[in-house]
């Protein structure tokens, strides 16, 4: 048995087409309807038509990532009701057209963070970057969120003090502009390209957290999936919630997905095994005590879809995402724990390398971050070449 070997592909936008993924080995693609506002029902009429585009190349359409779960039911809000009525007709559209692993994530108002997307590495490749001290001027001194102070010790507030006294206006800008709008317009977050006033809209969002702390925010999520498993297990869908990337606390937000005890607390409270993963090797390996090839063995039946890629941490709070071979997880042991898992269940698990480097031809094309062509293509040979020597030495072929 094999891992499927997918893609993301972010549409008809996307300047990586399905063309060129059909060569890079994936058989299978992770896509959403990303042209259908967040909220809004997924009619089977929008779904065949992707399904079938992606299949006229060959290839299938694995995985949907995602079906947002939008601010209403993570802030547990009156509206929440007709959001998740909609959420479940899309589930039961994706069901009946042979769809059935859908990825989500409960992260407040911020999906991903990174403060750079353009780390040169020594050899010229281009890498994500999260610097600690820079993401507090970003809180402390750029956006100036009420009472931020509070969530940094005196020397990180000086040293950020220090670093933005050394920032041009433009750095400082662009530092603001890649963390609330290049990384989140493409996945659909809450803050998307064409907003103006972007600061002030995301403080907004940002404030509306003022009276949710993490009870609050994990009494949403059982809410949501006290409604949504039950529709899983009745048309054979799996749900598999996106880890909070990255895994620690951020801008005075509640995080509930960062650590094991996080996953084991989400599989007690919803037991059903549709009530599953995503295990993101890169997000949770920028914590040093997430033991990945562990966390992947102990929450085994419900792992529905698993991100490989690796972080390395530099000790100061700082991480960026390294090669696929390098960098602190040790993606042939995560990837031999996964074959002994689908050894005893027999099911396929689907993978995607998620990020990849910016290489080569990438810098002649535009994509989006985390997501060129040809780093992600070798991340996906790289892993496809560890699961060969896997399988070979577990005498699998
Ligand atoms: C970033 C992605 C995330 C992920 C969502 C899942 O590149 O890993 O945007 O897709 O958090 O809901």
């Amino acid at each position: 048995m094999e891992l499927v070997k997918t893609l993301r592909w972010f549409g008809e936008g996307d300047s990586v087409t399905l063309d060129d993924i059909r060569q890079t080995g994936a058989t299978g693609v992770v896509t959403a309807l990303h042209h259908i506002p967040n909220g809004e029902v997924w009619t089977v009429g929008e779904i065949r038509k992707v399904k079938e585009k992606i299949e006229s190349y060959g290839l299938t359409w694995e995985v949907v990532e995602s079906l947002p779960v939008t601010e209403e039911i993570k802030q547990g809000l009156a509206e929440r009701e007709s959001v998740i009525d909609n959420y479940i007709k899309s589930m039961r559209n994706l069901a009946g057209c042979g769809i059935k692993t859908i990825v989500y994530n409960f992260m407040p108002v911020l999906d991903w963070a990174r403060t750079n997307l353009h780390y040169k590495l020594s050899d010229g490749r281009e890498a994500m970057y999260f610097s600690a001290v820079d993401f507090a001027v970003f809180d402390l001194f750029i956006l100036k969120r009420p009472g931020a102070e509070r969530d940094y010790t005196a020397v990180q507030v000086a040293r950020a003090k220090k670093r933005f006294g050394e920032m041009t206006n433009k750095q400082a800008e662009e530092l603001a502009y890649n963390i609330i709008v290049v990384t989140q317009g493409f996945i659909d977050g809450v803050v998307d390209r064409g907003s103006e006033n972007y600061k002030e809209l995301f403080l907004s969002y940002l404030a509306k957290y003022d009276k949710i702390g993490k009870k609050e925010l994990r009494d949403n999520l059982v809410y949501f999936l006290k409604r949504v498993i039950p529709v899983a297990e009745e048309v054979g869908i799996n749900m598999a919630i996106h880890p909070d990337d990255p895994p620690f606390d951020l801008l005075g937000l509640p995080r509930i997905m960062s650590t094991a005890e996080d996953f084991e607390w989400l599989a007690e409270v919803v037991p059903s095994v549709h009530n599953g993963f995503t295990l993101c090797a890169g997000s949770l390996s920028a914590r040093s005590d997430n033991d990945i090839p562990a966390m992947a063995e102990q929450f085994a039946g419900r792992l529905h879809f698993v991100h490989l890629r690796s972080t390395k941490r530099l000790g100061n709070g700082d991480f960026y995402e390294a090669g696929h071979l390098e960098g602190d997880v040790n993606l042939v042991e995560v990837i031999h724990t996964l074959h002994k898992i689908m050894h005893k269940t027999h099911q396929p698990i689907p993978v995607r390398p998620d990020h990849g480097h910016r290489m080569l031809d990438d810098f002649h094309r535009d994509s989006n971050p985390g997501y060129p062509l040809i780093g992600r293509m070798k991340a996906l040979a790289e892993i496809s070449a560890i699961e060969k020597a896997v399988k070979y030495f577990m005498r699998e072929m």
